[in-house]
């Protein structure tokens, strides 16, 4: 099996440690020195040096970032650069409000580029693959991010983006893709259109690299079953480069951290307390390498655990599981906290459910709110008893795992709306947006 950067992939953990020490203390002093925002921060918390943290560990001295401070210092206040010296600059799809921007400098792309390759090389990709990036080129760093980890890697790579996905189909198949990048959604919505074309045989396809957005299981083991390939997972975020933060090896048991570039901790959201392996907390991440825009034990509000046991893929670095859910991604249902993860799981108890869903939340005169969940049926035209035999099943399933009542319609396949980039499940009306 490959790896990227093998002296850094697999080296002794204990001499891991030193090195993110020594590029936390290089980084501390670069902060202090470059970026008003963190100066301040540091000078307050009694951080005046690099040479402050002695040991990893201390690194909880230093305070937290929040998704909130880079709103407030929107749209340059984060910038620990002159803006000639910016090389690009990305912005966040806005997963929630307003958009992220993400500030990159020439040696900044360079390590950027490096972090991809290494990625994509844990999920499989080699120079002697085709690969289709279908995600959407532009602001959002996924597929420039990959492409030019992909070229790092020396292979062949198509900037399909997304849309027309007629045309995807025609190129996935006449020029002999062996590797599709595409969020698990569109990559749902291409299965399905691959396996109509009922020419299966002829497409090359053996590989499909996921990210940006959470893939339930049902999705994956649709896509892997339908088609036959390995898929591969792959998390990041616009404030930290973008794709290359983490990426699944062969062994699929988590995501391994670029943690030279990268600094993981886990804690408890509402204490901040430092969480060990194995437990569910919030991920907060240090940029140890970043010019532009430094981070430093920056709140993702993403949900996962992390494990440093040693891979049988032979790397040492730690791993994380894809995020279920974030500490914002929930919705508030007659004091219920709901999550699609929940909802997904009761779909995928049910046999006869796509994992195609929409929920739709509205707020009435009396302030009395509902939610409605379609639901998209496997197979088309059911006969009414398989359908209310479904239909009780999952209303069953959701009662046990959401608790609180949501209306259920189910839906003919095909009919609830597939989405080229992130998918939106949830359609929350009560608060004016949408
Ligand atoms: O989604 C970067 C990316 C592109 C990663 C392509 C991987 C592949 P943003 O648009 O800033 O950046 O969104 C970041 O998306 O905080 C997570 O909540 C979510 N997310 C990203 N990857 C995963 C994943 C890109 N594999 C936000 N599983 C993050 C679950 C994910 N959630």
């Amino acid at each position: 099996m490959k790896i990227y950067q093998t002296k850094l992939e697999t080296m002794d953990r204990e001499n891991l440690k030193g090195l993110q020490l020594k590029k936390l203390q290089r980084m501390i002093d670069y902060c202090l020195s470059h970026s008003s925002f963190y100066r301040m921060k540091l000078r307050a918390a009694g951080i005046d040096s690099g040479r402050c943290i002695e040991r990893l560990e201390e690194i909880r001295g230093i305070p937290y970032t929040t998704k909130d401070e880079l709103r407030e210092q929107y749209p340059t206040g984060m910038l620990a650069v002159p803006m000639n010296q910016v090389a690009r600059i990305h912005a966040s799809s806005g997963t929630t409000g307003k958009p992220t921007v993400g500030y990159y400098t020439q040696r900044d792309l360079d390590i950027w580029a490096d972090a991809a390759a290494r990625v994509l090389t844990q999920n499989g990709l080699q120079s002697s693959d085709i690969m289709q990036v279908s995600v959407g080129y532009g602001l959002f760093t996924g597929a420039i991010g990959f492409h030019q980890g992909a070229e790092r890697i020396g292979c062949t790579v198509i900037p399909a983006s997304t849309g027309n996905t007629e045309k995807q189909i025609v190129m996935l198949h006449d020029l002999g893709v062996t590797v599709l990048m595409a969020t698990p959604s569109y990559a749902a919505h291409l299965a399905e259109r691959i396996v109509s074309t009922g020419k299966r045989h002829e497409f090359k396809l053996k590989r499909i690299l996921f990210g940006a957005e959470r893939c339930s299981a049902a999705t994956r083991r649709m896509i892997e079953n339908t088609l036959q390939v390995e898929t591969a997972d792959n998390y990041g975020m616009t404030e930290f480069f973008g794709p290359g933060v983490a990426g699944e090896c062969a062994e699929k048991n988590g995501m391994h951290i670029t943690e030279d570039i990268f600094y993981p901790e886990i804690i408890e959201p509402e204490s901040g307390k430092a969480l060990s392996d194995g437990a569910v907390g919030e991920l907060v991440l240090t940029s140890l390498e970043r010019e532009a825009m430094p981070l430093l034990r920056y709140r993702t509000r993403d949900l996962t655990s992390i494990d440093h046991t040693p891979c049988r893929c032979g790397r040492t670095t730690a791993r994380i599981q894809a995020p279920k859910e974030r500490t914002d991604d929930m919705f508030v249902l007659k004091g219920i906290n709901v999550f699609p993860s929940q909802i997904e799981t009761a779909m995928s108890r049910v046999r006869g459910l796509s994992p195609h869903y929409r929920i739709t939340i509205n707020r009435d005169e009396a302030f009395q709110d509902s939610a409605l969940l379609e639901v998209e049926l496997s197979e088309s035209n059911a006969p009414m008893e398989e359908r209310n035999r479904i239909q009780a099943e999952f209303e069953r399933w959701l009662r046990e795992i959401v608790i609180v009542r949501l209306g259920v319609t189910l839906c003919e396949p095909g009919t609830l709306e597939r989405f080229a980039g992130k998918s939106r499940r949830v359609f929350d009306h009560r608060y004016g947006q949408e």
